[in-house]
């Protein structure tokens, strides 16, 4: 998979895509990442990217002429979809990052200031996401928060300890409780099925701690999805222990 990232803060990206999974991915070479600066487009003796937006106002907009110069370039060596991280876009989710990982390549620009020009948008921008309702300084951050979770979905990037199907939402329900040693520690003690080699019961008591917490924290996701018979019996046990707990 090959991504390319046009940004203003090229350094911004130097650390977290190059650590970890990500950069072991990117070593693999099955990942290739592409950072281009946008103000290595602006023809300007001063390297000027924004002017002032017609109509007046606060901020500043970025140089149609400028982004565009970049954005051509870079569909000289990837020829995928270009995205714009904006919180005016399709909200992302594991559906969009499954769907994006699906794609030999794509292209994600950058804004900073006010944003884009809308002519950019209207005739260059194939797709805008968002990562979420608040709004940030850049679409730096939001760039790489679609990197990590599209990268980790490339076949082999994650190792077996790691494997991405035990994931939260991806099967959608929230994950279960993890412990590691010491079985007592400070007093708080390890639940006893998982200490007691009984797989089949921990496998069933991991999956009703699943349903709990997505019961409490998310039920939304629980009307998304289609319930098991096992799953259905568990939610049962669920309900009648909070009655038996009331009464
Ligand atoms: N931005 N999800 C870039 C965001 C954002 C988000 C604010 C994007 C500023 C220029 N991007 N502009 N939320 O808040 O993607």
């Amino acid at each position: 998979m090959r991504i390319d990232i046009l940004t203003l803060f090229p350094s911004m990206f130097a650390e977290p895509l190059n650590t970890s999974i990500l950069g072991r991915a990117q070593a693999d070479r099955k990942l290739k990442l592409g950072i281009w600066n946008i103000r290595d487009y602006s023809l300007n003796k001063h390297r000027v990217v924004d002017d002032t937006p017609y109509g007046g106002g606060a901020g500043m907009v970025l140089k149609p002429d400028v982004v565009v110069a970049c954005i051509e370039h870079v569909k000289t060596v990837n020829s995928g979809p270009v995205i714009y991280m904006s919180p005016q876009g399709e909200s992302f989710s594991q559906t969009k990052a499954k769907a994006l990982a699906d794609l030999a390549e794509f292209i994600i620009l950058c804004g900073h200031y006010e944003g884009l020009d809308e002519r950019v948008l209207e005739h260059w921008v194939d797709q805008e996401i968002s990562i979420g309702d608040y709004v940030l300084t850049g679409g730096e951050i939001p760039a790489m928060v679609i990197v990590d979770a599209v990268s980790r979905m490339i076949p082999g990037v994650l190792g077996h300890a790691e494997s991405a199907q035990t994931d939260s939402f991806y099967q959608g329900l929230l994950e279960h409780p993890h412990y590691t040693r010491p079985a007592d520690f400070r007093d708080l003690q390890v639940p006893m099925v998982l200490m007691s080699g009984h797989h089949d019961n921990i496998r069933r008591w991991r999956l009703k701690e699943s349903l709990r917490r997505t019961l409490i924290r998310r039920p939304d996701l629980l009307q998304e999805r289609q319930l098991t018979k096992e799953e259905n019996d568990l939610l049962a046990e669920l309900h009648r222990d909070k009655d038996s707990e009331r009464r």
